[in-house]
Parts: structure tokens; C-alpha cells; sequence
């Protein structure tokens, strides 16, 4: 009896800790770190014994207990110490060969010592673990979050010792029906510590989050708002852009939050000049920087407006895969690759497919100049009826705008791709939707969605019901590719029910760089040119289309695509190869670009 109390006892002590990560520190980028990255010890664990013990309940001596035999005779199964290493930041599909297919658990520890100053709080962030993390320091559970694309961070500062902290976290990719993404994808499962893990240390009371961007509708009024956590909370706070000969101050109330409202007059970010201040937001505790353009981004019947003017998204999309190394891009050099790589192409604006991409890729866009529609891994086919799985995708977007809200360069949040027509989808993407408005009301909501054909057969209509809740409709079409071949291209009508701007944010079709052929060899570079050249002359007859993302950037790895000597495992629609080569529908697609910047100037 009393042994079955107990264990259920810790049960619930192991599954209670659940997902209680604290609110994102915002700028993790501006602040005073602690770089936990490097190689850290690994042990690759796909029968989770580590977590699990042979009755399959949570055990108490799991691996994050990082024990060591007290005497010779001591049995321990483990040793973090002399095994293996992996690097973090880094996938780990592609660090060791035997990887490459493994989707389970790896566990990762890193020993530090870290002399925490007096009247400090510790946290330790994660710019992002693919999938499921359960994360502990020195034998105790920090908590646990889902979903492999967004930050989160566990404060520390109880915990953390001067000397020999080791901190353990169990990474487990595992697919699941249930998840964010579903099962299926046209992406590889990338595992592991993906991103950046670093200690950041700020005071008792510290600014927690802020969000500072013109209020929607206008080009000279700075709205927003600031948090502070701590304990005392009823602080003056000033934003200074001194720059902008900004000085204003607001004072927080005993929740330490505090609304800011104030007229600015400021050089606007746009594509042509993408201007970014030095923002202060001082507390009487903390002071924090950070680099923020402002800019207004609104529809208008099939417009979009940025800084009050038409614009057209001369985009493409982009997935997370590091360029000629391959693996999920994580780095500086990465983000300036593939987007000096669409600047060549022309762009403006990138799509972020398929889930919110990394930090440094954001400010790199922010910096140079580009709009970004990032989006959520909501695709295919989630468990619309699943409360859990709604759970998970609210706090993906949450996370993504959570992190990203003060930058100029995003404008669109995305918040589904490819998803099929339903009442329990609709009502899920609905209540994303509000929550997107309800965090951000100044940016624009989207979503990728489908068309189909009227009886004529020729005519492409949108009118999925998603559409009424949209500010700009996403359409993924494959004319050409999957659907009939590229002369089909030639024949299409679009329409739509709304009176609402089209992003054409998919199209493409798949060439090895350098097989070539005649136009109707699959696979050539000739086929797929002859596509870009068709679709170019229907785009240019669509009269509410105001942006092109087409698919996709650079190839990248996929297990749906194993054609020998082809794809061999990699989606093959890039308009470069993974290796950097320019295939020909990259020109075709840079003259339409150029064509197109020139009446509507950048
Ligand atoms: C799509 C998906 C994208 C795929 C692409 C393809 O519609 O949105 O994730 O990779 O098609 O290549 O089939």
C-alpha cells in the first residue's frame, strides 16, 4: 500500500512539474548573456530508460540525476561524462551519420559554473529544442515545453550553485499524431538543441517584455507597453529614442505593467531604407536596449499599404536549412546567406515556411531590409478537435509573437498551410486568429491556402471560409507540377470571394541543378523554367495579387522525396541548389522582380 502511494505520489510529482516555463525574457539578443553553447554530453536514449523505469512510470533516478557510483560496487547504467558529444547550437540528425533517421530521445548535459551577483535572478533560455523538452538542473526538474521552433526560459536563480551545476535537458523528436506539426511533413524531423542556450542574469525587478510600434493606422504614434517582474513593480519607467529626441516617461502599476502612448515624429523603416533607432526602456532597476524600426502595414480592398503606400511582396519562401553544410541554419552567416541570396532574386519580403524561424534571421531582415510573413507549423492535417493539440498552437503563435513583436520587418503572421476545409478546423484557425489580434493588433493575419476549380475547369477560385477572417489570403497552387502539366498554366482564370489582396505563396516545381532537357522532362531545369515562365504571364493577369513567395528558395532535405539519383531525399523546388548553384527559374523569376520594382519602387 504504502509503496503504491508512493509511486503514485511521485508520478504526480514528476507530471505535475509540467510546462511551467516563466514568460520570454524579451530580448535576449540586447542582454548581458551567458553563452551556454559548445559540446555538451550526450546520451542518445530511444527507449527512454533514462525517464522511464521497467513498469514504464517516470522514475525518480532518471538520468537528470547525473549520478555517479559512490563505491566500486555501485550499479549505474550511465555516464554523461565519457559519452559522446554533440554540438549546441545544432541538429543532431546531422552531426553523426548514425543520426540522420533517429527520432527519439537524446539527452544533453552541460556542466557550468556561474557566479551569480547579489540582488540578481538567473534564467536559462533556449532559443529553441525540436521537440519535446524536459529540462533540469542539478537533479531537479525545471519543467517541460513543447513545440521545436519558439524560446523559452526557467528561472534559475534558487537553484544555480557558484560551482558544478549540470544541467540536464532530455530532447525528444519523437513524431506524434497529436503534435504541432502532425505527423506528416514535407520537412525533415530535425532533432535536438537547435538554437542558442544561454544563461541570462538581471535584476530582482527586470524588464520582462515590451512592445513599442506604432499603433495601428498611424505614422507618428508610438503605443505599446511595458512589464516588469520582481518585487517592486510600481516603478517610473521612461522610453527614450533620443535619436528621435524621445523622452517619455510612464509609471507601472502594482502589476508592474504600464501602458505607453506618445506622438513620435520618425524616419520610416521600409525596404528602401530600413531604418532602426536605438530604443531605451529605462526602469529605475533596469535598462534595456534594443534596435526598433517602426513602420505602418494596413489593407485596403486588394492593397496593401506599408508606410501608407501600395506595395507589392516580391518574396520567396524559405525554409530553416542551412546553406552547403545542410541541417537546420541556426547562424549569422546562415541568415545572411539565404537572404542576401533573395535580395539577389529581387525580394523584398520572405516567406518563413514552415514554423517560426531563428532569431538572428529575424534581425537580419529587420537590418537588410526585408518583410517577413513568419507562420506556425499548423500544416496539413492537425487534430482540429483536439483541446491539447489547440493548446500547443496557441502557445507556438504566442511564442513566436512573443519574441518577434517588436521587430518592423515582420508584417503577416501566418497562422496555417495547406489546411483542409472543416468546421473543427475553422474553428480552431478562428480562435488562433483572435489570439493573434489579441497579442498584436498592428501587424496583418494570413494563412496558405487552396484553391479549386469551378465547373469550367479553368477557373481558380478562392473562397475557403478561412478567407473572412484574413487580412491577406495566402493561395499554394501547383499547376504545372501536381496538377496537369505546365501548357495547363496557360489556360487559368483566378477569382476570389474577397474583396481582400492574394499572395501567391506557393508555386514551383522540382529540377536537379544541372540535368538538363526539353520543358517537359521532369526534373530538368529547362521543365521547371518553363513553369516560372508560364506561371510569370498568369500572375501578371491576377488583378488582386499583391505579393509571390514562390516555393521555394534553396532545396532542402525532405523524407518524402527518395527518387535515386534525383532527389535522394531532398525537395528539389528550389530556384538554388542546396550547394548554392542558380538554377535557370531563378533568372526568370529575378526579371519578373525587376520588371515589378520598378513602378512600385522597392
Ligand atoms: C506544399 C507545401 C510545402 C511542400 C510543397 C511541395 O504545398 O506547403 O511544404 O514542400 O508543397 O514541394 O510539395
Amino acid at each position: 500500500m504504502k509503496i503504491i502511494f508512493a509511486s503514485v505520489l511521485l508520478f504526480a510529482t514528476v507530471m505535475c512539474v509540467k510546462a511551467q516555463h516563466t514568460d520570454l525574457i524579451a530580448n535576449s539578443e540586447g542582454r548581458k548573456t551567458v553563452s551556454l553553447d559548445g559540446q555538451w554530453q550526450t546520451i542518445v536514449d530511444p527507449y527512454e530508460t533514462g525517464y522511464y523505469d521497467y513498469r514504464y512510470q517516470p522514475s525518480a533516478n532518471g538520468y537528470f540525476k547525473d549520478t555517479k557510483p559512490k563505491s566500486k560496487s555501485d550499479l549505474i547504467e550511465y555516464d554523461f561524462d565519457t559519452s559522446e558529444t554533440l554540438a549546441v547550437p545544432g541538429d543532431w540528425n546531422t552531426q553523426k551519420e548514425r543520426l540522420l533517421l533517429y527520432e527519439g530521445t537524446i539527452w544533453y548535459k552541460k556542466a557550468f559554473d556561474h557566479q551569480k551577483k547579489p540582488n540578481t535572478r538567473i534564467f536559462v533560455y533556449f532559443g529553441a529544442a525540436s521537440y519535446l523538452s524536459d529540462v533540469y538542473l542539478n537533479g531537479q526538474k525545471l519543467g517541460r515545453h513543447e513545440g521545436g521552433f519558439t524560446p523559452f526560459n526557467f528561472e534559475i536563480t534558487n537553484l544555480v550553485r557558484d560551482k558544478g551545476n549540470s544541467l540536464i535537458v532530455k530532447v525528444d523528436n519523437k513524431r506524434r499524431r497529436d503534435a504541432v506539426p502532425t505527423l506528416n511533413t514535407d520537412w525533415w524531423n530535425y532533432g535536438g538543441l537547435t538554437r542558442e542556450v544561454k544563461l541570462i542574469e538581471v535584476p530582482d525587478t527586470f524588464v520582462q517584455d515590451y512592445f513599442i510600434q506604432l499603433q495601428k493606422g498611424s505614422q507618428n504614434r508610438i503605443g505599446g507597453w511595458v512589464r516588469l517582474n520582481g518585487g517592486k513593480l510600481n516603478q517610473k519607467i521612461t522610453v527614450r529614442i533620443s535619436e528621435a529626441r524621445i523622452s517619455q516617461t510612464f509609471t507601472a502599476d502594482a502589476k508592474g505593467y504600464a501602458e505607453i502612448n506618445f506622438n513620435a515624429d520618425l524616419t520610416l523603416w521600409s525596404p528602401d531604407n530600413p531604418k532602426l533607432y536605438d530604443v531605451r526602456v529605462e526602469a529605475e532597476t533596469e535598462q534595456v536596449q534594443d534596435q526598433i524600426g517602426f513602420r505602418s502595414i494596413e489593407v485596403k480592398g486588394p492593397e496593401i499599404l506599408l508606410n501608407g503606400r501600395p506595395i507589392f511582396l516580391r518574396g520567396v519562401s524559405i525554409h530553416e536549412e542551412a546553406p552547403f553544410r545542410g541541417g537546420r541554419a541556426h547562424s549569422k552567416e546562415d541568415a545572411g546567406t539565404l537572404l542576401n541570396w533573395a535580395k539577389e532574386l529581387g525580394c523584398n519580403f520572405v516567406r518563413l515556411a514552415h514554423y517560426p524561424h531563428n532569431e538572428t534571421m529575424i534581425r537580419e531582415a529587420d537590418r537588410m531590409g526585408i518583410m517577413v510573413w513568419s507562420e506556425i507549423p499548423v500544416y496539413w492535417t492537425i487534430l482540429w478537435e483536439n483541446p491539447a493539440t489547440f493548446e500547443n498552437a496557441q502557445a507556438q503563435l504566442s511564442e513566436m509573437i512573443a519574441r518577434d513583436k517588436n521587430r518592423a520587418a515582420i508584417i503577416i503572421w501566418s497562422v496555417a498551410n495547406e489546411t483542409p476545409l472543416g468546421d473543427t478546423r475553422l474553428t480552431f484557425l478562428k480562435k488562433l486568429i483572435e489570439r493573434a489580434r489579441s497579442l498584436d493588433s498592428t501587424r496583418l493575419i494570413s494563412a496558405a491556402l487552396e484553391r479549386h476549380y469551378l465547373d469550367d475547369k479553368k477557373t481558380q477560385m478562392i473562397d475557403d471560409p478561412l478567407g473572412e477572417y484574413l487580412d491577406v489570403l495566402g493561395c499554394n497552387e501547383y499547376v504545372g507540377w501536381y496538377d496537369g502539366l505546365p501548357e495547363k498554366i496557360d489556360t487559368l482564370d483566378w477569382k476570389t470571394k474577397y474583396q481582400k489582396p492574394l499572395i501567391m505563396s506557393e508555386f514551383g516545381a522540382d529540377a536537379l541543378y544541372g540535368k538538363h532537357g526539353d520543358a517537359l522532362t521532369r526534373w530538368s531545369e529547362e521543365y521547371q523554367e518553363d513553369l516560372y515562365r508560364r506561371t510569370v504571364k498568369m500572375l501578371k493577369k491576377i488583378s488582386f495579387l499583391r505579393g509571390t513567395s514562390p516555393w521555394i528558395l534553396m532545396d532542402f532535405r525532405s523524407p518524402r522525396r527518395p527518387l535515386p539519383g534525383i532527389q535522394d531525399f531532398r525537395n528539389r523546388k528550389g530556384l538554388i541548389s542546396d550547394r548554392g548553384e542558380k538554377k535557370k527559374a531563378f533568372f526568370v523569376m529575378q526579371e519578373y522582380y525587376r520588371e515589378l520594382a520598378a513602378p512600385f519602387q522597392k
